[in-house]
C-alpha cells in the first residue's frame, strides 16, 4: 500500500501533533489502514463491490502479522452484522465494511445494535441499491440507514475516510453516546481513487487517542450475569427509543469537541457541516461527499463572474446538523438540494425535507428550496452539472419563484419513434430443444433408467446460452452449463443468482439467453423460483396458461450463492418445489474478485485468505454442499464435471424427471476458473479431471436417498494423490512447500475421510 512509504514525515515537534507520513491512498485503503491501526478485536464481513477491498487489505496485513484483528468471513451480510453484534456484546471493538445490498441485507440487525447501545464502526462504500443490479455509486444505500439509530459520517475523500474512522469511533464510544457509527464514502470515486493522505506513523498514537473500550455491561462475567436485549413492550420501548434520541443529541454536542481534539492531534480541522464560500452566499448548492468537491470549483468560477455562490455539505447526517445548516443558509436566497437517492413519492429525497424543516424553524428565513435527484446508479457528476444546479438556484433567486420544486436531473427520455430493439437470436422452438433421443423410465428398484445417445449426437441441439457473453477465456461455466442443459428436453425458464454467470451474460440492453431468464438477489433465488414454479402450475390449473404447457425451471447459482442463499435453497428443498438448482463451483466469489467462499478448500489462497507468516490460506475445510442438500431428503442430488459429458447428460435427464414428477433437485458442477485458480486458460479441464481423480470432487448421485458413485478412479488405476492436483494451480503452490506439510496432510486426510464415507454409502443403501 503506497501509504506505507516512510518519508517524508510531517511531524511538528513543539506542538501536540503526532508524527505522520504523507502518501497516496484510496478510501478503501484508508479504511483498512485505520482499522489495522485501531487493531479492532474483530471484523465480521461479507464481500461486496466496491467495499470488498477493505477486508481484503486487512486480511493481507493479518497474513503479514501486522495486527491481531480476528477476521470472520460471514455467510452473508446478515450473518456479518450478527457476528459484529455478538462481538460488541462480548466487549470487543468491532468493524465491518459493506455496500448497497450488503447494507440492506444487514438492515434489520442495525436497530438491534443501536437499540442495545453497542458502539461499532461500519465503513460503507456507497453504491446503488438493486434492482436492477448496478454496482456503481450513489447514496441510495446510506439513505436506508437514516432511521436505524446509527451515527452517520460522510467522508468526501480518502483522507476523510481515515480521519472519520477514528473520530466516529471516538464519538460512538463516549459514555453518553454509545451508538454504532457508519462512515460513508462514495463508491469507486472515493473507494478506488488514490489521493494524497497523511496518516499517523505509530499505531499507538491511534490506540492511545481512542483509549480502551468501555464496558458498562459485562456479558462475559459469569459471576454477574446480565440480560441483554429483553423482550420489551410498552410502556418501556418508547423510553428506550427516547434514550436513543438523547444519545443522538449527546453525539451532536460531542462532535465539535472530538473534531477539535483530533485537530490538535493531526492538524486537520473538520466541522459538522463543510461550508465553502458561504459567508455572503446568495445562491448555494447542498450536496453530499465527492459531488460537493466538484461544486466548489464551480462556485469559484461563478464568484469570478460576480455571483455570490457557495456550497453546503454536511460531514455528518446523523445526527442531522440542523442548526448549522439553518445558520449557513440564513442569508441565502435560493438553495438547490441535490441528492443521489430518492424517496419515491415524497417529492424530494430525505435530506430535502430535513433541510426544509431546519429552515422552517427559523421564522425569518426566506430561502427558496429546489430539490433534484441526480447521479443514480453512479451517473457521473461533472462541473457542467454543478453549473446547471447553480443555474437553477440563480433563476429562482432572481425571479423569487421556484418553478419546479422537485425533479430528476440527468434523465434521458426514451424516443417512442425509435424502432423497438430487435431480438438478436430467434426464440427457440419446442422442436429444436427436444431431441427425442433421451428416454427415462423408472425401474422397479426406484432408480431411473436413462437411455441417452453418445454426447456428440446431441451436438445439433441449439445452445440456450449463445456465445458472445463476457466470460474470461478458459472459463468453465458455460461449457458445463451447456452440457447440462443439453440433457434437458423442451422448454426451460432459468433463474440466475448474482455471480459471474449472471453478470457476464446480461448487460442491459443485451442478453445471451435464448430462454426466459430472471435474475434475483443471490441470497433469495431459490425462494423466487419457488414462487415462479408454483404460479406456473396454478395458472395452468386455472386455465390461464395452455393445458399441456410444460416448463422445466432451473436455478443457476455459484458456490457463493449457496453460502448466502443456503437458507432459501434449503427452504425450497424442504417444500419440494419442482425445480432444479445447479451450482457451478469455481471455489470462490469470483464476480467480486476472488474472495473465499465456504466451498474454497482448506489452505487455498484467495483475496480474503492470504498466505504469509501469520496465515496460510483458508482456515477451514470446504463445504460439502451436496451432502447438506441430500440431508433435506430431496429426490435427487448429483455432482458433475464437463469432462464427463455422458455422465452429466444422464444426470440432467434424471434431474428433469425428478423436478417434473417428484420435487427439488440439486447438483454441483465443478468448473474451471483460471482467474481464481491462477492457471493458464487452456488447462482447466485437466485440473478438474485431477480434482475428480484425487477424489476431492467425486462424481456421484444420491437418488431417492441412495448414494451411487458414478465414476471411481481406483479400480481403473487413475487415483491421484491430492498433492498432484494441488500442484497444478497457482493458488495452491504454497501447499507443496516443506513448511506446509501438516496442512497438506490435513487436506489429504479430509478428502480421504469424505471419500471413504461416500464409498460406504455407495455400498450400503441405508447409509
Ligand atoms: C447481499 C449481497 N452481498 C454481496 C453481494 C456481492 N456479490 C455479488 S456476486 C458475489 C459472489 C458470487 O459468488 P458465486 O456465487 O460463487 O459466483 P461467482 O461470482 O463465483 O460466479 C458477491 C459476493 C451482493 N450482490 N449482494
Ligand atoms: S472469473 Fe472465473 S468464473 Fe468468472 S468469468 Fe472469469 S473464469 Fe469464469
Ligand atoms: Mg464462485
Amino acid at each position: 500500500m503506497s501509504v506505507a512509504a516512510p518519508a517524508p514525515t510531517v511531524s511538528r515537534p513543539g506542538d501536540d501533533r503526532a508524527a505522520q507520513v504523507v502518501g497516496f491512498g484510496t478510501g478503501n485503503e484508508m479504511g483498512a489502514l485505520s482499522a489495522k491501526q485501531i487493531n479492532f478485536h474483530l471484523m465480521g464481513y461479507y464481500p461486496i463491490t466496491p467495499s470488498t477491498e477493505v477486508a481484503e487489505r486487512i486480511d493481507e496485513m493479518k497474513a503479514a502479522g501486522e495486527h491481531d484483528i480476528v477476521m470472520v468471513p460471514a455467510d452473508g451480510e446478515h450473518g456479518a452484522a450478527g457476528i459484529c453484534f455478538g462481538a460488541a456484546v462480548a466487549g470487543g471493538r468491532v468493524f465491518n465494511a459493506t455496500s448497497a445490498q450488503g447494507l440492506l441485507y444487514s438492515l434489520e440487525q442495525l436497530p438491534v445494535q443501536s437499540g442495545t447501545r453497542y458502539p461499532m464502526l461500519l465503513d460503507l462504500a456507497t453504491r446503488a441499491v438493486s434492482g436492477p443490479l448496478d454496482i456503481r455509486g450513489d447514496h441510495s444505500d446510506v439513505y436506508y440507514a437514516l432511521n436505524t439509530g446509527w451515527l452517520i459520517f460522510m467522508a468526501r475523500d480518502p483522507q476523510a475516510v481515515y480521519d472519520f474512522n477514528l473520530m466516529a469511533l471516538r464519538v460512538a464510544e463516549r459514555a453518553d453516546v454509545r451508538l454504532p457509527a457508519i462512515v460513508a464514502f462514495d463508491g469507486f470515486f472515493t473507494s478506488h481513487q488514490k489521493r494524497r493522505v497523511s496518516t499517523f506513523v505509530d499505531d499507538a498514537t491511534v490506540q492511545e487517542w481512542l483509549g480502551p473500550v468501555l464496558e458498562p455491561v459485562k456479558a462475559l462475567d459469569p459471576r454477574h450475569p446480565v440480560t441483554i436485549g429483553p423482550y420489551m413492550n410498552d410502556p418501556d420501548l418508547i423510553n428506550n427509543k427516547y434514550q436513543l434520541e438523547r444519545a443522538m443529541d449527546a453525539a451532536m454536542a460531542a462532535i465539535p469537541d472530538v473534531f477539535a481534539e483530533f485537530e490538535t492531534l493531526s492538524g486537520r480541522r473538520y466541522e459538522p457541516v463543510d461550508l465553502y464560500r458561504m459567508e455572503d452566499a446568495q445562491v448555494a448548492v447542498f450536496l453530499l461527499n465527492s459531488a460537493a468537491e466538484t461544486a466548489k470549483d464551480v462556485a469559484d468560477r461563478l464568484r469570478a463572474k460576480g455571483v455570490a455562490a457557495g456550497v453546503v455539505s454536511p460531514n455528518v447526517i446523523r445526527p442531522f446538523p440542523a442548526d448549522a445548516i439553518r445558520q449557513a443558509l440564513r442569508g441565502v436566497r435560493a438553495v438547490l438540494i441535490g441528492e443521489r437517492s430518492s424517496s419515491y413519492g415524497a417529492h424530494g429525497a430525505n435530506l430535502t425535507h430535513e433541510v426544509k424543516s431546519a429552515l422552517k424553524d427559523d421564522p425569518d428565513n426566506r430561502t427558496l428550496c429546489l430539490s433534484r435527484v441526480y447521479g443514480l446508479g453512479g451517473r457521473d457528476f461533472y462541473a457542467e452539472d454543478a453549473e446547471a444546479f447553480f443555474g437553477l438556484a440563480l433563476e429562482a433567486a432572481e425571479s423569487g419563484v421556484v418553478e419546479v420544486p422537485f425533479d430528476y436531473y440527468g434523465v434521458e427520455p426514451g424516443d417512442p419513434a425509435k424502432p423497438q430493439p430487435r431480438r438478436g437470436t430467434p426464440a427457440l422452438t419446442r422442436e429444436e430443444v427436444t431431441s427425442g433421443k433421451l428416454k427415462v423410465t423408472p425401474a422397479p428398484d426406484g432408480r431411473l433408467q436413462v437411455e441417452a445417445p453418445p454426447y456428440w449426437e446431441l451436438a445439433t441441439k441449439p445452445k440456450r446460452v449463445v456465445p458472445g457473453h463476457g466470460s474470461c477465456p478458459g472459463c468453465g461455466i458455460f461449457p458445463a452449463l451447456d452440457q447440462f442443459l443439453r440433457g434437458i428436453e423442451g422448454d426451460v425458464v432459468v433463474l440466475y443468482q448474482t455471480g459471474c454467470a449472471m453478470v457476464v451474460s446480461t448487460g442491459y440492453p443485451y442478453t445471451s439467453h435464448r430462454v426466459t431468464y430472471v435474475h434475483n438477489l443471490f441470497q433469495n433465488g431459490a425462494a423466487a423460483l419457488s414462487g415462479l414454479v408454483e404460479v406456473f402450475h396454478e395458472r395452468v390449473r386455472r386455465g390461464e396458461l395452455p393445458a399441456g404447457e410444460d416448463i422445466t425451471f432451473v436455478m443457476i447459482t455459484g458456490d457463493g450463492g449457496m453460502d448466502i442463499g443456503m437458507g432459501a435453497a434449503i427452504g425450497a428443498a424442504l417444500r419440494q418445489h419442482g425445480m432444479i438448482m445447479v451450482e457451478y463451483d469455481n471455489q470462490g466469489y469470483m464476480n467480486t474478485g476472488s474472495q473465499l467462499s465456504y466451498s474454497t478448500p482448506f489452505g487455498h489462497l484467495t483475496s480474503t485468505s492470504h498466505v504469509g507468516p501469520a496465515e496460510v490460506g483458508k482456515a477451514f475445510h470446504h463445504k460439502d454442499t451436496p451432502q447438506i442438500m441430500a440431508a433435506t431428503n430431496i429426490p435427487y442430488v448429483f455432482t458433475g464435471v464437463e469432462g464427463y459429458p455422458d455422465d452429466l447428460v444422464r444426470k440432467a435427464v434424471k434431474a428433469q424427471w425428478y423436478a417434473q414428477h417428484v420435487g427439488t433437485v440439486y447438483g454441483k458442477i465443478l468448473i474451471s476458473c483460471p482467474l481464481n485458480w491462477k492457471t493458464e486458460d487452456r488447462v482447466g479441464v485437466d485440473i478438474v479431471q485431477a480434482a475428480v481423480d484425487c477424489c476431492f470432487f467425486p462424481l456421484y448421485e444420491v437418488e431417492r436417498g441412495i448414494t451411487h458413485i458414478t465414476y471411481d478412479p481406483e479400480p481403473i488405476d487413475r487415483r491421484l494423490a491430492v498433492a498432484d492436483w494441488l500442484k497444478l494451480m497457482g493458488k495452491t503452490k504454497h501447499l507443496g512447500q516443506p513448511g506446509n506439510k501438516a496442512m497438506l496432510a490435513a487436506i489429504e486426510a479430509e478428502v480421504e475421510r469424505r471419500w471413504l464415507r461416500l464409498k460406504a454409502k455407495d455400498k450400503d443403501p441405508l447409509l
